[in-house]
């Protein structure tokens, strides 16, 4: 066997200000565990990373809601989601926090590096300041209207709605999430990073990895395009890690610039506690290591820009190799949020089911190229037919046969014909077929490859009819049902990535010495049980899911969705009587048809449409949030509805002269305003 390959890999730090859902699972942490588990089952040398974000307002703000102390929260947090983690098998090999010591220090020895090689710009700036709470508002501490596609609650870096990157300052009517009140600008100081003067490296080193996922490649070359500005790496905050700078006392490190860095430090941690502290340096610092990090697709810009941009500043660093992002995971058609509690909380589903089925199903359905939906309905089809009824059925028929019929011993493997053959050599190929995909990230490719194998073991044991041939020709069926032992042999190495405790449960069953995670995955078709090895008693693998267990669930959810806090339903539908407005505040608005001459995409705005439209004899650029609802040649000469009189916004940089109309309801989908019959454009609508 060649050399083993050194990889690292990371799953993204979740911040450690609240439970973890479906969502959260699907797309940073069950892929990069079941690439994990594989490269190590390929006997490379791998080590997994990961831990608490401790830091940032995402923290502070939820501390400030409960009352307590940040402190109080993320020491909570972090218990609950390490354990979350432990329960649904994630096998990092360190699961550190971002607020120890070690971590500080490694994020100030970044910071003052960049620092004093005059890399770090300081700039004086106008931020948002709380008078009332008399303190600045960074990122997440003001929310307003999303500029880019109107909805409420957006926040100061980020729109949930649309998913657009933010500043505060476009946010329409800003408020302050500490009191509520409209902030001031004021002005502060702050040091920055200039990705700008990387931009050139940036792009040599995208260049060099044509092999990225298409998502990860297209967003960053769109950065690139626009061209990269400076990005302020300190705070006006408490919470945090401080700047290391005498002059800045009060300030901590912008949590995304130390974040990032917590990967470093959480290998740190690992080496240490393995008592060989300077390890660390044979992942980070050595060029062959492949570093790999596992991402939601919100999360892109900072690892595939910023942090390799760190990287280069401080020096003598691998850069990551690889950066698999993946989109978002919906639930039963809708987003999942976290303050309307529309989710399933991972313990929530723990309480009902094991893990495997929901590892195997999230597989199955891995947002990788799109964003994908999960629904009741799918998880128990897919483990009553799939599991159940393929995977689970072949494992069950061919041990309690061997229990019934041959003393539970493996009968001996003798003259095979063809049939056997067949089975034998796909076998024997199904690591290499099953392995391929996960080596690309491709986790429904692999897991589809891997259940084609159980189906034609299935096959095979039907077509050799064992039940016939015990009686007529119990040499043939000996053969038969070794070989379906050797199938459940291979099988348990091969669903070890998906489904670890199904295949520690199967191993169990096959009696078989040492480890199913520490076998040869190459040899996993080819080595082979001995003839009268003894087995243990069969028992079932899994169980099958019935509906009134998924009706249950789905009711859940329903009434979620029904029982929004008056809070929300003000913002999302209806207006409560106090904003009753006159009919002169109305007239104020100025509302008039408009055709569509022209609709494109906007480059790396996945949900943006640039529009032509003309309005009576102008023409005017309006760019919306609607590609992921319209294809654009859909839209020509469609008569919609516009706010004519908007001061016009920047939006990517291209201006918007005005807002259509559209309405969304509860799934999502968003729908133009029209008008009942064609009419002149520019007409007014009063
Ligand atoms: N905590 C953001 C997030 O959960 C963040 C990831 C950090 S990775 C270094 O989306
Ligand atoms: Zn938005």
């Amino acid at each position: 066997m060649s050399e083993k390959q050194k990889i690292l890999v990371t799953s993204a730090l979740p911040y450690a200000n609240g439970p973890l859902h479906l969502g959260h699972l699907a797309g940073a942490y069950l892929p990069a565990d079941i690439y994990v588990r594989y490269q190590r089952l390929k006997g490379n040398d791998v080590v997994y990373i990961c831990g608490s974000d401790e830091h940032g307002v995402a923290i502070t703000i939820r501390a400030e809601q409960e009352g307590v102390a940040p402190r109080h929260i993320i020491d909570r947090f972090h218990e609950i989601n390490k354990r979350s983690f432990e329960r649904f098998g994630m096998s990092f090999d360190n699961y550190s926090r971002t607020s120890l010591p070690m971590h500080h220090e490694t994020a100030q020895e970044f910071f003052l590096d960049a620092y004093n090689k005059g890399i770090l710009k300081k700039k004086k700036e106008k931020q948002f300041y709380d008078e009332e709470a008399r303190m600045f508002l960074p990122d997440r501490y003001v929310e307003g209207t999303c500029p880019i596609c109107n909805s409420p609650g957006a926040r100061g870096d980020q729109c949930e709605q649309c998913g657009s990157d933010l500043n505060q300052t476009d946010l329409i009517e800003p408020k302050s999430k500490v009191t509520g009140k409209a902030p001031v600008l004021r002005e502060t100081y702050h040091w920055y990073f200039p990705l700008g003067d990387f931009q050139e490296r940036l792009k040599e080193y995208l260049n060099s990895h044509p092999d990225w996922k298409e998502n990860v490649k297209n967003y960053c070359y769109g950065w690139i395009k626009q061209g990269l500005k400076d990005r302020a790496v300190t705070r006006d905050l408490q919470w945090g890690i401080k700047v290391p700078l005498e002059e800045a006392k009060d300030k901590v490190i912008y949590v995304w610039f130390e974040a990032v860095l917590g990967y470093i430090s959480s290998t740190k941690e690992w080496a240490q506690k393995i008592g060989q502290p300077e390890r660390w340096k044979d992942y980070w610092q050595d060029e062959t290591c492949r570093l790999i990090h596992f991402i939601g697709k919100d999360n892109i810009v900072f690892h595939a820009i910023m942090f390799p941009a760190i990287l280069m500043a401080k020096e003598g660093y691998a850069l990551p190799d690889n950066v698999p992002a993946n989109d978002f995971l919906n639930l039963e058609g809708g987003k999942f949020s976290t303050s309307r509690n529309y989710a399933v909380w991972l313990e929530e589903y723990l309480e009902k089911f094991p893990p495997d089925p929901l590892r195997f199903c999230l597989s199955a359905i891995a947002p990788e190229t799109k964003d994908s939906d999960f629904s009741w309905k799918d998880f128990q089809t897919r483990n009553n037919s799939e599991l159940v009824g393929i995977l689970g059925n072949f494992v069950n028929r061919s041990l309690t046969f061997v229990e019934k019929h041959f003393e539970n011993r493996v009968p001996e493997q003798k003259q095979s014909d063809d049939l056997d053959q067949w089975i034998l050599k796909r076998i024997s190929e199904a690591p290499e077929q099953v392995g391929k995909a996960l080596d690309k990230f491709e986790l429904r490719r692999s897991l589809k490859a891997f259940m084609d194998v159980c189906r034609d073991a299935n096959k095979y044991f039907n077509d050799k009819e064992p039940w016939l041939t015990v009686r007529s020709d119990r040499e043939r069926c000996g053969t038969t049902l070794n070989i379906c032992i050797q199938i459940s042999k291979a099988l348990a190495i091969l669903m070890a990535p998906f489904m670890p405790f199904t295949a520690e449960k199967l191993w169990q069953l096959l009696n078989l010495d040492g480890e199913v995670h520490k076998q040869n995955w190459s040899e996993a078709g080819s080595r082979f049980i001995e003839v009268g090895h003894r087995l243990n008693k069969p028992e079932i693998l899994f169980s099958k899911i019935d509906d009134p267990v998924i009706e249950e669930q789905i009711e859940k959810l329903k009434n979620v969705a029904q029982s929004d806090t008056p809070e929300q339903r003000e913002k999302e539908e209806a207006l409560p009587e106090t904003n009753l407005i006159s009919i002169e505040d109305f007239k104020k608005v100025d509302l008039r048809v408009a055709k569509i001459i022209k609709a494109e995409k906007v480059e790396k705005a996945d949900k943006l449409l640039r529009l032509d439209v003309e309005i009576g004899q102008e023409k005017r650029q309006i760019v919306a949030g609607i590609a992921e609802h319209y294809a654009p040649e859909t839209l020509i000469n469609k008569q919609i509805i516009v706010v004519a009189n908007l001061s016009p916004a920047k939006i990517r940089g291209l201006e918007s002269q005005g807002m259509l109309l559209a309405a969304q309801d509860d799934s999502g989908t968003l729908r133009l305003l029209t008008v009942d019959a064609e009419i002149g454009t520019g007409a007014k609508i009063s």
